[in-house]
């Protein structure tokens, strides 16, 4: 029947058409069971890879003149899932973010169907409770103060570091606002060589300049070197810079390891200067009493970048920016736009965040937190992210008995664990000749993996070490035997 059915016969166009609506949207959703199925069943592919011109022949992406048929909008989903990667696999490693948590999915459904705006309690109003509740429970994890603290959620961890870097330059230098950075000396901030390279394009963006964003170097685990830092922030000092922001960082990118933050937050202060912490991925620990402690310092921070969409495992996208001085968001990024925020309304206005934005429209990202939160409890989240840290041991050690594998980091803190693995056709050979050869086998076993289609993990070349493997645990789909399936796979794969 619904093979000749359009958009024009479903609600809102047709007043009689609940029927054709709730026909069409239970099919939708049947196509989204079977993919949820399929996705958790270990024996099905995590994707079907093809060259980006043949999925151009495999798959009709045109807009066409002529409206089509609900039929063919059903269609078109199953494609589109059909050749999509099933990040929620269980044996899904490639990226930090990954799993489908299934509350949180619900969550993201629910907020579709709402499709509201999270600039004013007008027309968001439990949304933008929820928000302050979720934001309040966050910052008493950070362990800032009852009175402390404000946070704005952002489209991504980048752009919440950017908030952090504009909120610190506002906070020293509040000219810049209006009169723009010709009103202030030359400014410069400092950050990890292993941290996020999103420090270093808020330093594009912002007007600060790359040049101006010094990386300090790490230990042999990727952690800052706090003695660096300080002799940096000297020499910029020196040199006639005016060095106003420091990012630490909790949870590498690629190697998962902790600045030591209270070093760092002792140099901050005695330079008075601005102390952020990136907790966009090492953020979740903090729900762990057993390894919370690899943040001890975060509570000194003057600002925290924390993804729930990483460890918490939030549907993508989930990542906020906490300011401890609260009011500083807005004085920051207020412009008091009179059709969106009067200030003759109704209620307290206090609620309307808006203002707090640098973006105008704000997609909600809080539901899909709060219900997957409430579905756990603080003990279901002490329970899985534990059960994470333990698998991360396992693999580990695991893989240190096997020939062939060789660790990059022999105790990796987090849930990154970084390694070669060397095939039998290159192992006699001597180190130099050995790391030459390495530099292709880690693109070349995961092509081969992709186009079997069992499995993912990623992997990256850093300054003198070839391209190893980044293993992430942070999928809570995942098993013992799934990374036991891995581990096997690339010495199958790593055959000659
Ligand atoms: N900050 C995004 C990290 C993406 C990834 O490495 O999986």
């Amino acid at each position: 029947r619904i093979s000749k059915l359009h958009a024009t016969d479903l609600l809102p166009k047709n007043q009689n058409g609940w029927q054709n609506t709730r026909d069409f949207l239970q099919q939708v959703v049947e196509i989204l069971y079977d993919y949820i199925k399929e996705e958790n069943e270990r024996t099905s592919k995590i994707l079907d890879f093809h060259q980006p011109e043949e999925m151009h022949e495999l798959i009709d992406l045109t807009i066409p003149e002529k409206p089509m048929t609900l039929q063919e909008l059903l269609d078109s989903c199953q494609q589109v899932l059909k050749y999509s990667v099933r990040t929620g696999h269980p044996r899904f490693f490639n990226q930090i973010s990954c799993g489908l948590d299934l509350v949180s999915m619900a969550g993201e459904w629910l907020t579709a169907t709402a499709n509201t705006n999270m600039f004013t309690y007008e027309i968001s109003p439990v949304f933008i409770l929820m928000e302050k509740e979720v934001i309040r429970r966050m910052i008493d994890l950070i362990g800032w103060g009852p009175d402390q603290g404000d946070a704005i959620f952002t489209p991504g961890g980048a752009i919440a570091n950017m908030y952090a870097v504009n909120a610190a330059r506002h906070q020293h230098y509040p000219r810049v606002k209006p009169l723009g950075m010709s009103s202030v000396p030359t400014l410069c901030i400092f950050t990890s060589e292993d941290s996020h390279y999103s420090i270093k394009g808020a330093a594009a963006v912002l007007g600060i300049g790359t040049d101006c964003c010094f990386n300090i170097p790490t230990d042999n685990i990727g952690r800052m070197i706090p003695e660096a830092l300080e002799q940096k922030i000297v020499q910029c000092k020196r040199e006639g810079l005016q060095p106003f922001f420091v990012c630490a960082t909790a949870g590498t990118t690629v190697y998962g390891a902790f600045d030591p933050l209270l070093k760092i937050a002792d140099i901050c202060e005695r330079h008075k200067m601005w102390f952020h912490v990136d907790a966009a991925w090492g953020g979740g620990l903090l729900l762990s009493p057993e390894h919370r402690y690899k943040l001890a310092g975060i509570e000194r921070a003057n600002s925290v970048t924390w993804n729930p969409h990483k460890l918490m495992g939030a549907l993508l996208q989930c990542s906020a920016c906490f300011i401890r001085h609260d009011g500083l968001l807005f004085q920051t990024n207020q412009m008091s736009a009179d059709y969106l925020f009067q200030q003759d309304k109704p209620y307290d206005v206090s609620y309307d965040t808006g203002d707090k934005a640098m973006q105008c429209g704000r997609h909600n990202d809080v539901f899909k937190l709060w219900l997957m939160w409430r579905s756990k409890g603080m003990e279901g989240y002490r329970r899985q992210i534990n059960n994470q840290m333990h698998l991360a041991a396992y693999f580990t050690e695991r893989i240190k008995t096997i020939e062939g594998y060789e660790v990059i980091i022999e105790k990796p803190e987090y849930l990154n664990i970084c390694f070669w693995y060397v095939p039998p056709s290159i192992r006699h050979l001597d180190e130099k000749e050995k790391y030459a050869r390495l530099e292709k086998i880690a693109p070349k076993i995961k092509a081969k993996m992709m186009e079997r289609g069992t499995t993912m993990v990623g992997y990256q070349p850093d300054g003198q070490k070839p391209n190893f493997f980044r293993m992430i645990i942070s999928n809570q789909a995942t098993t013992q035997a799934d990374l036991d399936f891995l581990i096997d796979e690339i010495v199958e794969i790593g055959k000659d």
